[in-house]
């Protein structure tokens, strides 16, 4: 079989998606998420320019031959731009030979260890009272795991609170928006949040919180802390690691259990993470992390350190994406949860997809391949839009993670 040709097509059906297809000479085509919220063209041009006319004329079998070409022959190596690039490659590949084999993915990486992907579900209100009604309504619609984030006093914005809540965006189009952040404020009305929910729901709902990169080690380590009585399923992203040392200190003060890794883009950001187990679960996910071929090596590595997996799955990953993490989590041991905030309707309008979800996990299906495909006629009428994540800034104006 021989790769004949490949086109990256943009569409904005509430949001914006790059999507690839990789076409071959017997008929078949596959598809890849390559999806970058906020710097959606450069991985367009990356895909255009630079991979796609060496992908041409080659064997769709030999993905990771493709995968090394394209890691190792760049010189340029790592990035998000990169990986999301290749990731979008190496999903197409995966989907072409599952399509060719007349069998779904998951088969070709070792069948299902699970019959249904535990999936948690995002909560979020402008106070604890409406965060409360709002891990209400995941309960009654089956969820088992719910994040819950809350508005903090005295801010007028904070990070995982959304307009529409069970469509949260938080891409907007125009220029960036700016947030407004209080670490002092921050820290001291979360255990409250989680104090409320475990006295109205009880212990047995699994709650997950986000901290989205906003934390000092030390700073984490006092969250983790008084997050203990309300034994947490996770706390993410407590700390940007780029240091990864700095989870040291976190880890010795707390056992809640920690997440990390959504930004991370190959095993070179989390070797530490994983080898000192300083993390209980890692959320590089297969778009922005070099595709299912490098995230299998992850998990792999993850597997021989008690480290579980947690791939990101927020709107802003394509249902490609979604199919692609899928079949991967049900394939390998080491699965811990997986993220899925739903898709708008134009969404899954124009990726018809075989996923669904039931009682609290998702079950892939049974097609060939991923299972998920593409309206071209329908994405074009949905033309992509710029469109950017908020910046942050500390109330003294001093510019901070968002
Ligand atoms: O593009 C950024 C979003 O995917 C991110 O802000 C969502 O932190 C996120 C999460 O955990 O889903
Ligand atoms: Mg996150």
């Amino acid at each position: 079989m021989k790769i004949t040709d490949a086109k990256v097509m943009v569409c904005s059906p509430g949001r914006n998606f790059v999507t690839l297809k990789v076409y071959t000479d017997q008929g078949i085509y596959g598809l890849g998420d390559a999806t970058l919220n906020g710097r959606e063209l450069a991985v367009v041009s990356y895909l255009q320019d630079h991979l796609i006319p060496c992908l041409i004329g080659r064997d769709p079998f030999q993905s990771e031959d493709i995968w090394q070409y394209f890691y190792r022959g760049a010189y340029w190596r790592r990035g998000p731009v990169t990986m999301t690039a290749i990731a979008a490659i190496d999903m197409a590949l995966w989907d072409i030979k599952g399509k060719a084999l007349n069998t779904p993915v998951y088969n070709l990486l070792g069948g299902k260890s699970r019959d249904g992907v535990l999936v948690y579900g995002h909560a979020n209100g402008r106070d604890i009272e409406e965060t409360s009604e709002e891990v209400g309504k995941y309960i009654s619609l089956g969820y088992r795991a719910v994040r819950a984030q809350t508005g903090v006093p005295g801010l007028q914005s904070t990070y995982g609170v959304a307009k529409d809540k069970m469509f949260y965006e938080p891409a907007e189009k125009g220029l960036p928006p700016e947030n407004l952040w209080s670490t002092g404020k921050y820290l001291l009305h979360v255990p409250k949040l989680f104090e409320s929910l475990r006295l109205k729901f009880g212990d047995e709902i699994h709650l997950l919180h986000d901290v989205h990169h906003r934390l000092t080690p030390i700073e984490a380590a006092r969250l983790g802390k008084s997050l203990e009585p309300y034994h947490l399923f996770w706390l993410e992203d407590a700390v940007t690691a780029e240091l990864q040392e700095g989870f040291r200190i976190v880890r010795q003060h707390t056992t809640t259990p920690l997440a990390l890794g959504e930004v991370f883009n190959s095993i070179w950001d989390a070797h530490i993470l994983i080898t000192e187990q300083l993390i209980d679960y890692i959320r590089m996910t297969i778009v922005h992390s070099g595709g299912i071929t490098h995230l299998k090596k992850v998990a792999a590595l993850a597997e021989l350190y008690h480290v579980r997996t947690g791939c990101h799955g927020a709107t802003d990953l394509s249902p490609v994406s979604m199919a692609a993490a899928l079949h991967f989590d049900i394939a390998i041991n080491n699965f811990g949860i997986q993220e899925y905030m739903v898709h708008t309707r134009e969404t899954d309008a124009v990726f018809p997809h075989a996923y669904s979800f039931k009682e609290g996990f998702l079950y892939p299906g049974d097609v060939p391949g991923f299972g998920v495909d593409y309206d071209e006629s329908l994405a074009a009428k949905f033309p992509y839009q710029r469109a950017y994540l908020p910046v942050n800034r500390k109330e003294d104006g001093t510019m901070f993670n968002w």
